[in-house]
């Protein structure tokens, strides 16, 4: 199409948009009918605009702008009147709706934290008065800061303990919180006791007790003379604050490639009391029979972390651990399936009303 033919395109387009009456669109369809005429994908507008780059640089430079006049003008249009169609509806309903101003108001939804915001500060606030402060690193993480510096070296088999989400450019989707520990170190010098809160991302099946994205709480103290003793007291005297004295906490020797001894850590079941039984004599399906839930691991800062983050393991000792906050939310609330967590259900996560901070005996 030449200049000309395009110009009288577009004064035909002008035409008609001047001599349509907007008014005589009463609802929505009708504009959206209007709408679809004048600025649809094969509205004459629409295909004028598109066919434009055929015209030489001088001519788009001259038309463009009154093509785009109407485009806009026709937009305002179509604005300005569903505004007034909206009214319509507005005083319409108005007049056959009656307004009842003897009914109680309606009041406003609360909004809360996260059922696992709460168990995350109320883990913190516990170990935060024992003197643990509070560390963050990132989600994406380096291969060295996963693994590598963990002592769990390329080709290791401890790497399939943790099933990896691997990222372009091979970094990884954290697998765990001790990165983080790898992070503090390097960046502090001894002593130092910090906790690391955050998401961690695991490529797994998902069922009643296991996320592919869930929360751990990372524990890491270090200083002169540290000792098993002092891990067992630690996570003892946390468990029993978050839990109430009455719990049962086991430890059972383990493996991670990190630390050294290492232990899990299982509560008594609050599902079955412990008895590994339910309520109708047959076996707790949550602790499967056993009494006992494992809720974390953690063990004996082992020479070789301290030798990447140049600590030197002759005068430095250490514990650290994980804990699965969903893990321990379930456990407090009795919840049976980690995934209600993850269903945003108002019902689900309304229950958990704000509760008092623990206190340490
Ligand atoms: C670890 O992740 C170690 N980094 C923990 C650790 C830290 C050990 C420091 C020693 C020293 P593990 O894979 O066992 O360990 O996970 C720790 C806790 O996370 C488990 O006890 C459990 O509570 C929780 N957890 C593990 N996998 C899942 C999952 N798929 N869904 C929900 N919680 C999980």
């Amino acid at each position: 199409m030449n200049s000309s033919d395009w110009e009288k395109a577009l004064e035909k387009v002008a035409h008609e948009v001047s001599s349509e009456n907007f008014s005589a669109a009463l609802t929505e369809e009708d504009l959206e009918s209007l709408r679809i005429r004048f600025l649809g994908r094969k509205a004459p507008l629409t295909e004028l605009l598109k066919s434009i780059k055929e015209l030489s640089l001088e001519e788009r430079r001259l038309l463009a702008p009154k093509a785009q006049q109407i485009k806009s003008q026709l937009e305002a249009q179509i604005e300005a009147r569903a505004l007034e169609i909206e009214k319509l509806r507005f005083d319409a309903e108005l007049k056959t709706q009656s307004l009842d101003l003897t009914l109680p108001p309606l009041l406003p939804l609360r909004g809360r934290s996260h059922p696992l915001t709460k168990m995350q500060d109320q883990m913190a606030h516990i170990l935060g008065l024992m003197g643990f402060s509070w560390a963050e690193g990132p989600l994406i993480e380096d291969d060295e800061h996963n693994f590598t510096a963990l002592n769990i070296p390329e080709h290791h088999s401890a790497r399939d303990m943790q099933d990896t989400f691997y990222v372009e450019g091979g970094q990884v989707l954290r697998t765990h919180t001790s990165p983080v520990q790898i992070r503090a170190m390097r960046k502090q010098k001894p002593p130092l006791r910090i906790i690391c809160p955050g998401r961690v991302f695991r490529h797994e099946a998902v069922d009643a007790t296991h996320s592919a994205a869930f929360h751990q709480v990372e524990g890491l103290y270090v200083d002169q003379n540290v000792t098993f003793a002092d891990l067992k007291g630690t996570l003892e005297e946390f468990l029993k604050a978050l839990f109430g004295p009455q719990i049962k906490v086991r430890f059972r020797p383990s493996y991670f490639p990190f630390t050294e001894p290492s232990a899990e850590v299982d509560l008594s079941c609050l599902f079955c009391s412990g008895t590994g039984l339910a309520s109708d004599g047959r076996p707790c399906g949550i602790c499967k029979k056993t009494g006992f839930i494992e809720i974390l691991g953690a063990g004996m800062v082992h020479p070789n972390v301290f030798k990447a983050v140049g600590y030197n393991p002759e005068i430095w000792s250490g514990f650290a651990f994980g804990i699965g906050i969903e893990r321990v939310a379930m456990l407090k609330w009795r919840i049976k399936d980690i995934r209600n967590f993850y269903s945003n259900d108002i019902r689900f996560l309304a229950q958990f009303e704000d509760t008092e901070l623990p206190l340490l005996a």
